[in-house]
Formats: structure tokens, C-alpha cells, sequence
């Protein structure tokens, strides 16, 4: 079996853990406004053919930028 590491980097509330989760659990969209501190997931997956062990770790977005906080900017 193969393995594979993903990390989920990015700022406060684009929907990292949303589409981590949605990912794990394909049905699922996750409405949780937590912000993440670090969660790891695993799931196997066939990839040609080939099952792949996928480890992902969904991490805590920069402090300061959260985009679900911020007032979108005026053009
Ligand atoms: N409508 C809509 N809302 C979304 C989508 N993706 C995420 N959200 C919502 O946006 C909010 C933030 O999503 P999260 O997945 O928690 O964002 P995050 O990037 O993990 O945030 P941090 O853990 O704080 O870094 C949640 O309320 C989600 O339900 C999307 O594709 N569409
Ligand atoms: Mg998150």
C-alpha cells in the first residue's frame, strides 16, 4: 500500500475542515464554525488501481484572517 500525506494550510474560515470532512465522509457537509486547532483524518483510497493510505492533517488557519469575520472590501 502506498501512503500519502495532505496538509490543509490556509486562512481562518475558507473551509478548510468543511471540505476535509466532506472528503472523509462524502455525504457530509460540516456546518461547524469551530475554528480547528489540528486534526488528523485518514482514509484509504484506490488510485489506478492501487489503495493509497491518505493521511491528512487539517490545521488551525493564521490568527488575523479570518474571512468569515471580515467585512468584504468595497470596490
Ligand atoms: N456556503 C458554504 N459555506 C461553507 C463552505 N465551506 C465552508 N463553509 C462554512 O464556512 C465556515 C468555516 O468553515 P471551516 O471549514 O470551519 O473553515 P476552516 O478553514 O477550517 O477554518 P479554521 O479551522 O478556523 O482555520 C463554516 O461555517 C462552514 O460551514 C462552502 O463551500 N459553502
Ligand atoms: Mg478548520
Amino acid at each position: 500500500m502506498e501512503h500519502r500525506k495532505v496538509a490543509m494550510v490556509g486562512p481562518g474560515g475558507v473551509g478548510k475542515s468543511a471540505i476535509t470532512i466532506q472528503f472523509i465522509n462524502l455525504s457530509h457537509f460540516f456546518n461547524a464554525i469551530d475554528p480547528t486547532i489540528e486534526d488528523s483524518f485518514q482514509k484509504r483510497i484506490k488510485v489506478d488501481d492501487i489503495l493509497v493510505n491518505v493521511d491528512i492533517t487539517d490545521t488551525a488557519g493564521e490568527e488575523g484572517t479570518r474571512y468569515d469575520s471580515k467585512p468584504l472590501p468595497v470596490v
